[in-house]
């Protein structure tokens, strides 16, 4: 059925009459503060109802008091990306995700809100704040979808980052500010087909022939690749020592072809890095690191960035949970009133707490350059296990409306299964640990 050119007031009730009842009592006549968003002309009805999601009434919750540990300047700019993400992001992301979509029209966003780089100085066009800003920005996005805070991940983490740690004054000046405001994208070349947690064995090679390197390999699991303006490739030189190289969108034998059938992080774009026989200028060779620890540098970065962002995606999960608790009714009454409900949200609450705690103790050692690669390992791990099991409760806590697009708990779900594995898997960060506290590397 289609309808066109009507007024507000009687598409309402023409919706109103079409969608089911029980989707209506849930989303829209029982619950006070729900809010029917008008869908673009034309709209088809009723196959398609995700333009009722509700307003994003999100309230972070706070239960330790950890508010008082941030400066007002931290709140200031949680309040401007949580401003962005309720405006920007959340009455969109449902129906990008369900199309399998990257919302390239957030970039210039994410550029604005200082979402790219907020750690890289001034005078490279970064944002110049601290680690403990950092990973509120990172957390306030991944509140409203992994996949936008994967993207934001990649280019300040892992593209500008080592352009900044190991690059030339030359390369920083070029690429840095551009990639700040998203005016140029970038992807990171680590994984291979074959090597996943252990990116050491890579087969990516470059070789030198005088005037430029001759590069070949692929890469595989690449976020932003479809789209991505550069790539920082990690690589072998004859020698068999990996380096990062900047391989830029349209040299001859580079090709991105784009990852399909993703039931994660579907809102974010995937793909591959084929290097066929690929001239790369030798001034884009990043000078100032060699061996494993260079790509591995950049991921204590991102691993800490993803620490605050899953714990984002958790409070989104709980927070939704408990206000549904609070106004579903089953048996005469709020289900929140029920022993089994109140567990899986006090349970809920105390993960989030733990989690909020040593995120905040990690930002503060990160300011004060302490913090070791094992502690952020630590973080990355118990943030998305704690992230992933409430997403798992909370959709429970939802009955059948929580594997709708009605809510965000299904799109967590699902976005945290790649952000149980990327950036170091589950088992390996539980490894890395292990190793850290016994001496005994158990990887191997
Ligand atoms: P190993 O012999 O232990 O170390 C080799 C060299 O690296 C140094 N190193 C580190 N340096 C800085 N930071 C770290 N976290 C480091 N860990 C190790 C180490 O000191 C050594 O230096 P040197 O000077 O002696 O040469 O290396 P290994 O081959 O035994 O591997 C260790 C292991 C398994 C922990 C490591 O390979 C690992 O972390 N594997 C996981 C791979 C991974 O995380 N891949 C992520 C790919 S990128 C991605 O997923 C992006 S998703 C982005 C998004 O969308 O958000
Ligand atoms: P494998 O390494 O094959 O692991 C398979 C299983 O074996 C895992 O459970 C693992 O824990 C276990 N395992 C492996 N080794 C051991 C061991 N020693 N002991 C015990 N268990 C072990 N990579 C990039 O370089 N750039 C990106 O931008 C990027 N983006 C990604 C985006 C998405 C959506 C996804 C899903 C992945 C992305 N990755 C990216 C790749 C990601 O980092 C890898 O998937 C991850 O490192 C794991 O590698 P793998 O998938 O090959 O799994």
């Amino acid at each position: 059925m289609q309808l066109a050119g009507v007024e507000t007031r009687i598409l309402e009730s023409a919706i109103l009459q079409i969608i089911p009842q029980s989707v209506l009592r849930i989303s829209t006549l029982k619950n006070p503060k729900s809010n029917i968003r008008i869908p673009k002309f034309p709209i088809s009805l009723p196959t398609n109802y995700t333009f009722m999601s509700r307003k994003d009434l999100y309230e972070s919750p706070d239960y330790y008091l950890a508010d008082e540990l941030l400066s007002d300047e931290h709140k200031l700019i949680r309040a401007s990306v949580r401003d962005w993400v309720k405006k920007e992001v959340s009455p969109i992301i449902e129906d990008y995700a369900q199309r399998a979509e990257f919302p390239k029209h957030l970039i210039k966003g994410l550029g604005e809100i200082g979402a790219f780089g907020p750690t890289i100085p001034v005078e490279y066009g970064g944002a110049g704040l601290d680690y403990m800003a950092y990973g509120i920005i990172m957390q306030e996005i991944e509140r409203g979808d992994s996949g936008i805070r994967s993207t934001a991940s990649v280019q300040g983490s892992l593209v500008m980052y080592p352009i900044y740690a190991y690059g030339s004054e030359e390369q920083k000046h070029k690429y840095l500010p551009k990639l700040a405001t998203g005016e140029l994208m970038g992807c990171f070349g680590l994984t291979e087909p074959d090597h996943g947690s252990d990116p050491g064995g890579m087969t990516t090679n470059f070789k030198d022939k005088g005037d430029h390197y001759l590069l070949n390999g692929a890469k595989m699991w690449i976020s932003n690749s479809p789209f991505a303006g550069i790539a920082i490739v990690w690589a072998k030189d004859e020698s068999g020592k990996i380096r990062g190289l900047i391989v830029e969108r349209g040299m001859e034998g580079f090709t991105t072809p784009e990852t399909h059938n993703k039931w994660s992080l579907r809102a974010s774009a995937t793909g591959e890095l084929v290097f066929d026989n690929v001239k790369v200028p030798k001034e884009n060779l990043l000078p100032n690191v060699a061996g494993l620890k260079g790509p591995l540098g950049c991921l204590n970065q991102a691993r800490y960035g993803i620490a605050w962002g899953a714990l984002g995606a958790a409070m989104d999960c709980y927070d939704t949970a408990l206000r549904y608790s609070k106004e579903r009714r089953q048996f005469g009454k709020p289900i929140g009133g029920f022993q089994l409900q109140q567990k899986k949200l006090a349970e809920m609450i105390t993960e989030i707490t733990k989690g909020q705690l040593l995120v905040w103790r990690l930002g503060t050692l990160k300011n004060e350059n302490r913090a070791t690669p094992a502690q952020i390992s630590m973080s990355k791990r118990n943030s998305v296990i704690t992230a992933l099991n409430i997403a798992r409760e909370a959709r429970q806590i939802l009955g059948g409306m929580g594997i709708t697009g009605e809510y965000p708990i299904m799109r967590h779900m699902m976005n945290l299964e790649s952000v149980i594995t990327y950036e170091g898997t589950h088992d390996i960060h539980l490894l890395i640990t292990g190793l850290d506290i016994t001496g005994e590397e158990a990887f191997k």
